[in-house]
Formats: C-alpha cells, sequence, structure tokens
C-alpha cells in the first residue's frame, strides 16, 4: 500500500481595524496602503485544513465543507506552486526526503462557522491552507514568509497567519518580497480586548472585494489622499495605540478608519454601498454609547458588506452588550462565545 503524508492546521478570522482597500499589482496581491488587524480566538471562527499527499493520487482536489471545490483557481495554482517549490528546495538537498512536491494534493477545509454567514472567511481559508500543507511539506519558513504566500491567495489572508494584533506592511518592492504580514503583539499581550459580531445580513455581498477596490483604485479622488495622506499615518499611530494599550486613541483610529473606507467606497464611481440601514443603526447605537459614558468605550468597523464587528474592553461589557441586548436581543441568533468574544446576531 502507498504511504499517505499528512498535516492539518487551523487558523482563525481577522478583522482589521485599519482597511486594506486597494491593489497595486492584482496578480500578486500587493496592496496601496498597509493594514492592521485583531485575529479573533480559534475558538470562535476558524478554518481547519488537513492536506495530505501521496504518489497514488492521481489530481489535486479540494473539499470545502464536504464539497468539492475548484482548485485550479489562479490564486491557489499560485499558492501550491510556490509551496511545492520550497519543498522541491528541501528535496533537492536531501536524498533521503520522500519527493512530496511531485504527489498530488488532497486538501479538506472546514469552517467552523457558516460559510453563508457574510464573514470573512477567504482570509482563514487560504491561511489554514498554507500552514497545513506548510507543515505537510516541513517548511522551515516562519509566518512572515508563509504570509506572502497566503497574500497571493487573498491578501487579507496574510494578516490570519498570525494570533493578536498584525500589520500587513505593504512594501515596495515590484516582486512582493517585502509586503508581508508582522506581528505588532500577541493577544495576551491586550486580553481584555472583546470583539462582538453582529451579523446584519448573510446574502453574499453585490460587489467583490475584488472588483470594488479595483472601481475604487480607478475612479475615486477620495482613496488617493487616503493612501497618500491618511493611510500612512493612521498605520503608525493605530500600532502604537496596541503597544500603549491606548483603548480610546484606537477605537478613534479605528472607527475613523472604518469611515474612511467606505467614504471612498461611495466617492467610487458607480459607488459602492456595502452598509445597510441596520449597519448605520448600530453606528448610532455605539455613539450614543460613547456619548453616554462620555468616553469611546466602543469602536464599530464595517469590512465590505452590512455586518459589523464591535470592540470594546472587558472592563465596558455590561455597558455595551447590555445596550446592544436590548436594541437587538430579542433576534434570533444570540449567542455567546468566550475569549475574544463573538456573539452572532441576525439582525
Ligand atoms: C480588510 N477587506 O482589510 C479589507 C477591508 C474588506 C474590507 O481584505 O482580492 O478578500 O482576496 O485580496 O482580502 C477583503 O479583501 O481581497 C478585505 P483579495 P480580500 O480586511
Amino acid at each position: 500500500m502507498t504511504q499517505i503524508y499528512q498535516a492539518s492546521c487551523t487558523a482563525p478570522v481577522n478583522i482589521a481595524t485599519l482597511k486594506y482597500w486597494g491593489k497595486r499589482d492584482t496578480k500578486l496581491n500587493l496592496p496601496t496602503n498597509s493594514s492592521i488587524s485583531v485575529t479573533l480566538s480559534q475558538d470562535d471562527l476558524r478554518t481547519l485544513t488537513t492536506a495530505s499527499c501521496s504518489s497514488s493520487f492521481e489530481q489535486d482536489t479540494l473539499y470545502l465543507n464536504g464539497e468539492p471545490h475548484p482548485i485550479d483557481t489562479p490564486r491557489t495554482l499560485a499558492c501550491l506552486a510556490d509551496l511545492r517549490a520550497l519543498r522541491a528546495e528541501l528535496e533537492s538537498k536531501d536524498d533521503k526526503l520522500p519527493k512530496l512536491s511531485t504527489f498530488k494534493l488532497r486538501i479538506v477545509s472546514e469552517n467552523n462557522f457558516p460559510t453563508a454567514a457574510g464573514l470573512a472567511s477567504s482570509a482563514a481559508g487560504f491561511a489554514a491552507l498554507i500552514s497545513a500543507i506548510a507543515k505537510l511539506y516541513e517548511l522551515p519558513q516562519n509566518s512572515s514568509e508563509l504570509s506572502m504566500i497566503a497574500r497571493k491567495g487573498s491578501g487579507s489572508a496574510c494578516r490570519s497567519l498570525f494570533g493578536g494584533y498584525v500589520a500587513w506592511e505593504m512594501g515596495e518592492l515590484e516582486d512582493g518580497s517585502d509586503s508581508k504580514a508582522v506581528e505588532v503583539a500577541p493577544v495576551d499581550h491586550w486580553p481584555e480586548m472583546q470583539a462582538l459580531i453582529c451579523v446584519v445580513c448573510d446574502v453574499k455581498k453585490d460587489v467583490s472585494s475584488t472588483s470594488g477596490m479595483q472601481l475604487t483604485v480607478a475612479t475615486s479622488d477620495l482613496f488617493q489622499e487616503r493612501i497618500k495622506n491618511v493611510v500612512p499615518k493612521r498605520f503608525i499611530e493605530m500600532k502604537k495605540s496596541i503597544i500603549d494599550k491606548d483603548f480610546a486613541k484606537f477605537a478613534e483610529l479605528t472607527i475613523k478608519d472604518s469611515n474612511s473606507f467606505h467614504a471612498c467606497c461611495l466617492d467610487s464611481y458607480p459607488p459602492i454601498f456595502y452598509m445597510n440601514d441596520t449597519s448605520k443603526k448600530i453606528i448610532k447605537l455605539v455613539n450614543l454609547l460613547n456619548e453616554a459614558a462620555g468616553k469611546i468605550i466602543a469602536a464599530y468597523t464595517f469590512d465590505a458588506g452590512p455586518n459589523a464587528v464591535i470592540y470594546y474592553l472587558k472592563e465596558n461589557e455590561n455597558k455595551v452588550l447590555g445596550l446592544f441586548n436590548k436594541v437587538f436581543g430579542h433576534l434570533e441568533g444570540w449567542e455567546k462565545a468566550e475569549s475574544l468574544k463573538s456573539k452572532f446576531e441576525i439582525l
């Protein structure tokens, strides 16, 4: 019987607090600005991927949540080619290593959250895929080096190679060899941080991130201002606010960056709307909460869809959840999870 080699890895979902929006190279997924994210707890939202390979496998295959999925997309092929090249390099230096780089791969991936929930699943998906194959191939590359491969799968995936607080440095080089994720701080640096996830709508978005960001790059004047004069300063300030554990500053920058990103979407031509009326209700609620507290105790952020993520500190949990519970808690789906808290609310 032929041997089957196998390895498994999980990767968590990350939610950007300084948004990636815009590519300078669509093939390599090189961004027009650096970004920052907070990685959610693996207990809450994560992808588990098992990669196996064998000389007896006839073709590369991919299963997502039990369903066969095309593996021959340009992005996935680019990731597999990079990983195989790194393995082949190891094999060329050591004759005793099995020639896994020449074997076909079987990849089985599962999310522990509803894929249809409209939450960023491509980030966790590609990060888990790259981590599982790197483990299978016993690659010596570190997380930042692997993040450059994940980036080719999906830009935001590079940030899911790390837990805690993560920066994606945009880099300057044309080949992307300096466009990578780095750790800003591990999760235990600021364990009081909590995230409340409000699933406003679980329908697939009408404008994909990839096409949306290209439209913004091509048509928005505001976007040019954002990448030249707003984000570079904000990137430095947000990293500092995390290192200093300055929640008010971190929250202010997070809110402003979400607003700036959605303003650029609106400034695109034709305009892109990701937020809906419920999203706007959540923004009002957070503003109300902060006004009543006399300081910023909660920050909202919205990605390319109407769902909200609210960041707050444990000490303010009763205030934040109390108000959200009062307004939305009667609706279905309100769940409790531990650590970096995620709650699902179908609003
Ligand atoms: C982010 N988003 O920083 C931003 C904020 C959405 C809004 O990264 O084309 O799925 O695969 O590189 O990573 C979504 O974009 O786009 C995204 P691709 P991706 O999280």
